[in-house]
């Protein structure tokens, strides 16, 4: 068995060629190592004809930090696992995994080199019709059919223990949950918003509702979530959209990957005006980042809804009563989740390229107050809301107070 090591060019070649079918015996082939995300190494393998594939290798340590920043290597298993799952279920929006080591911790994934990331995509003011579509589809796919509607008792406890992943948990409980409401040393905060952020501190009122939603997130396993489902995890082009990525998934409370997506849109619907200076431009983003919201979570809930009276196997949880419930309880821990993710891409460590590409550091804190005060209103009110519509003239009331 080989002992793990960190790859270089080299062995990335090696890597793709030993596992990959796509490649003749005669190829020429050359990497490049191009991630720049957070945590861990990327290579593209290309040949000379232009085949090429993806080598995703795991640090024993976060890439953005450093070795002071330890982390398990196991998530290249969790990665690979949950994008085999997800695969299974919604094979058409999920990057397709071609092989696995686990000694490794080496991915070999399908090149998506025909797509663009959705949040430079955003971020240049493009559109995309089918992007709440397909995401709707992804997540009500994925997260029905690996829910106690689908799985027994105990296949569902032995999927919970398949997909046990403290560290990368860890991340999201402190970077959600904890560092934006306390002056933690990893939080990134531009000094022009510092006093809006000091008053998160001292928010009790809002810090007990953040605790629910974290208490939630430690103990509310309903499906296999993503886990990370930000415009960065997107691969979009005009035919088709591709989720990647999946190393913080775990057994979670679903409205975590629905709010994660909706409140990155969120994000580049606050910035449009600062990004566009053209103001017919930057509502036309607007406009569609709203409706995209809008369809997400209609199409979302009924595809939910949908399987839920058509495919639950338990016949407990086969009354409709029930169902609605549940559903409603998805839409309220969306929301607030949303709420979160606001909020700690604003003042937390991992910002996003939405808010700090805004040259104009005015603007940029006029933004960011305003990612803060929609965050903190929708995590206060996702009890109170009635539905998706009432939502979205709440983020609308904000903006137009703020501007
Ligand atoms: C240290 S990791 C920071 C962030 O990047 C990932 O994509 C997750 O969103 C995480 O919170
Ligand atoms: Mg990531």
């Amino acid at each position: 068995m080989t002992d793990y090591r960190i790859f270089n060019t080299t062995d990335a070649i090696h890597f793709a060629d030993e596992h990959s079918e796509l490649f003749g015996d005669h190829s020429k082939l050359t990497a490049e190592e191009f991630g720049d995300g957070n945590l861990n190494l990327v290579f593209r393998v290309v040949n000379d004809k232009g085949t090429s594939v993806i080598v995703k290798q795991a640090l024993p340590y976060a890439r953005c930090v450093g070795e002071s920043w330890p982390l398990s290597t196991d998530r290249a298993r969790i990665e690979a696992e949950v994008l085999q799952t997800h695969g299974r279920f919604c094979p058409e929006h999920t990057v397709e995994v071609l092989y696995f080591d686990r000694t490794l911790s080496a991915i070999l994934m399908e090149d998506l080199k025909q797509y663009e990331i959705l949040r430079t995509a955003l971020v240049k003011g493009k559109q995309f019709s089918k992007l709440a579509e397909h995401v709707a589809r992804y997540l009500a796919q994925s997260l029905f059919y690996t829910s106690d509607f689908v799985l027994t008792g105990p296949a569902k406890k032995a999927a919970v223990a398949q997909f046990i992943n403290p560290d990368l948990c860890l991340i999201t409980e402190d970077l959600f949950f904890t560092d934006p409401y306390c002056n933690h040393e990893r939080n990134n905060i531009h000094s022009l918003i510092l006093p809006r952020a000091r008053q998160l501190w001292q928010d009790e009122e809002l810090q007990a509702e953040v605790a629910v939603l974290k208490a939630d997130f430690l103990s509310k396993p309903q499906a296999l979530l993503h886990g990370d489902v930000h415009s960065g995890s997107i691969f979009i082009n005009s035919g088709n959209t591709k989720l990647i990525d999946a190393e913080f998934g775990y057994y979670g409370p679903i409205g975590f990957d629905c709010g994660s997506f909706i409140a990155n849109l969120l994000l580049n619907y606050i910035a449009s005006p600062a990004l566009f200076s053209n103001t017919e431009q930057a509502a036309a983003q607007q406009h569609y980042l709203l409706t995209q919201i809008s369809d997400f979570w209609s199409s979302f809930s009924q595809q939910f809804t949908q399987l839920m009276a058509t495919e639950t196997q338990d016949p407990a949880l086969q009354n409709s009563r029930y169902q609605q419930r549940f559903m409603h309880s998805v839409f309220v821990d969306t929301i607030g989740y949303a709420g979160c993710e606001l909020i700690r891409r604003t003042v937390g460590l991992a910002h996003v390229a939405d808010l700090d590409k805004i040259t104009n550091a005015n603007q940029r804190a006029a933004c960011e107050t305003q990612a803060i005060e929609l965050g903190r209103a929708l995590i206060m009110a996702r009890e109170s809301v009635k539905d998706i519509a009432a939502v979205l003239q709440l983020v609308s009331d904000i903006a137009t107070t703020s501007n």
